[in-house]
């Protein structure tokens, strides 16, 4: 564990506050520059595959990872740290239910803003504590050309209508999200937020993992996790991912999460 007791209290605090945290240099910029020679190949043959429909808007693509080889690495996603804030925030025993990507291309727009779910109780007529965490890290610096994520602070738990109102009224403040490479936020995906366009010409890889309350099944994603790769997992690892499938091969990853914005 990296982080001291006092260090998790004050992210998770934020966290709470804000509905965001952001852990600056947190994860191996080796590591990561070698997720990005491997995503490399995954974006150009969803792009051929998808390129007149991209998925989430005008050249914007979600690439969902196959959990194998370096996308398996429990040093990323079993880090103490962010596993630390994760269960603070929404419980113990936490279930990993995505790893995703999100990459803008010169010629993406803003998107709408949205959530990443619907509420729990939709009847209820207000939020409840976190139940869906994603931790966000791209696989480049993050800058105000290429399409950094915009969003606005404290949402999570307010009231969606009355948010956008407040935009709109220009009462809320936007927060553009610059990242470097190494940098990992962790956010609850109720924070209402929006893509905005990548205006370069090299693409801008957002990896998304997803974690959940312990109770929750999200079903509009999974990971499929091939039997080669649990054989070598560790117990924690394997823990995280209990509600995913196992599969017999590498397969192609599923990419059915196409209903994104609530
Ligand atoms: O990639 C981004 O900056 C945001 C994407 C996003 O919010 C989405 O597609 O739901």
């Amino acid at each position: 564990m990296r982080l001291t007791s006092s260090e998790l209290d004050a992210h998770v605090a934020a966290f709470n506050r804000d509905g965001m945290v952001m852990l600056r240099g947190h994860f191996s910029k080796d590591v990561l520059t070698a997720w990005r020679a491997a995503f490399e190949p995954l974006l150009q043959a969803h792009i051929a595959s998808e390129h007149d429909k991209p998925n989430r808007g005008t050249q914007r693509h979600y690439v969902t990872l196959p959990f194998a080889g370096l996308f398996a690495d429990p040093a990323i996603h079993a880090d103490p740290d962010v596993l630390a804030i994760v269960e603070r925030v929404a419980g113990t025993a936490p279930v990993l239910c995505q790893l995703a990507s999100d990459t803008p291309l010169r010629g993406s727009d803003y998107q709408p803003w949205h959530r990443d779910t619907p509420p729990l109780f939709e009847e209820w007529g207000r939020e409840t504590p976190s139940f869906q965490l994603a931790v966000n890290f791209p696989l480049c610096d993050v800058t105000p050309e290429n399409g950094p994520l915009e969003t606005t602070l404290g949402t999570h738990v307010l009231e969606k209508n009355r948010v956008l109102a407040q935009i709109d009224s220009a009462q809320t403040a936007i927060e553009s999200v610059a990242m470097q490479l190494g940098d990992v936020l962790i956010r609850d995906v109720r924070q209402i937020h929006r893509g905005t366009p990548n205006q370069t010409d090299q693409p801008r890889p957002m990896v998304v993992l997803g974690y959940s309350r312990r109770w929750l099944y999200r079903p509009e994603v999974h990971i499929r996790v091939p039997q080669a790769t649990w054989d070598t997992l560790p117990a924690q690892s394997r823990q995280l991912l209990r509600f995913n499938p196992i599969v017999s091969d590498n397969g192609a990853p599923l990419d059915n999460y196409r209903q994104f914005a609530y």
